[in-house]
């Protein structure tokens, strides 16, 4: 048996087409079933729902053979024990750093002031801001970033965005891109021994349907 890690949402949903690439078919739909094992039309291939940042814990101590993730959770999660074989192109999005569209960040990293920063991405930001010789007060949330700098809880937020319409709704504005993120392919190292071949088959597919897809959009 394969055990493939997946969180709910747009992980799910992007590796759907990549899976159907395979011929492999998820039996549930995890928005509707409350199962968190799916089964899947390959009878040694089942899916398990975890949250979006314990994909790579699944993964590293063989709770699942293999998952995907988010760059940005990888970072934060440390890469220990996973073999990243694959860039999969999906659930694209960047890591900025954002503030109220009345603060003057410019100015205020011009002045050398210390800055606090609210993020769930404590390291990201940590290796960004000491990059540039920023001093910060790294605050660590679990979510709703957004609300910090509208509370005076912090006076930047390192955060995910993609459309921007998240920081465009609550009156916050980019200033700074850190990285591109997107979402990766993890292996556990002692299944990709183990189970080599079911597992270096899926690797292909998706690796061929990735290749096709970037193609199709050049
Ligand atoms: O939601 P939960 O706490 O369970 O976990 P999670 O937020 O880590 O999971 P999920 O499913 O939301 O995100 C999983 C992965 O998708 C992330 O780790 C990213 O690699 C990737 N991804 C791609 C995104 C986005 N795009 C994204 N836009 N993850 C989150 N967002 C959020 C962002 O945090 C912000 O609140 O969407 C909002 C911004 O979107 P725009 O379009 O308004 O800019
Ligand atoms: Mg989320």
């Amino acid at each position: 048996m394969i055990t493939l890690a997946l969180s709910k949402g747009r992980i799910f949903d992007e590796t759907l087409p990549l899976l159907s690439a395979a011929g492999i078919e998820v039996l549930e739909d995890p928005a509707k079933s409350r199962k968190l094992i799916l089964a899947t039309s390959q009878p040694d291939l089942r899916v398990v729902i975890v949250r979006a940042s314990d994909v790579p814990t699944y993964v590293q101590y063989g709770g699942a053979d293999l998952g995907v993730t988010g760059k940005d959770t990888l970072i934060e999660h440390g890469s220990q024990g996973l073999y990243q074989p694959l860039d999969l192109q999906i659930a694209k999005c960047r890591v900025s750093v954002a503030v109220r569209s009345d603060f003057d960040y410019a100015k205020a990293v011009r002045q050398g002031s210390r800055l606090r920063v609210a993020t769930k991405y404590v390291s990201i930001a940590r290796d960004f801001f000491a990059a540039k010789g920023v001093h910060v007060d790294l605050i660590k949330l679990y979510g709703s970033m957004e609300l910090a700098p509208l509370t005076g809880l912090a006076d930047a937020i390192v955060d995910l965005v993609s459309t921007g319409n998240t920081l465009k709704a609550n009156h916050l504005v980019e200033v700074e891109q850190i990285m591109q993120i997107s979402s990766r392919l993890v292996v556990n190292q002692a299944a990709l021994k183990l189970k080599q071949e079911p597992i270096r088959r899926l690797i292909d597919v998706f690796s061929r349907t990735v290749a096709a897809t970037a193609t199709a959009t050049a």
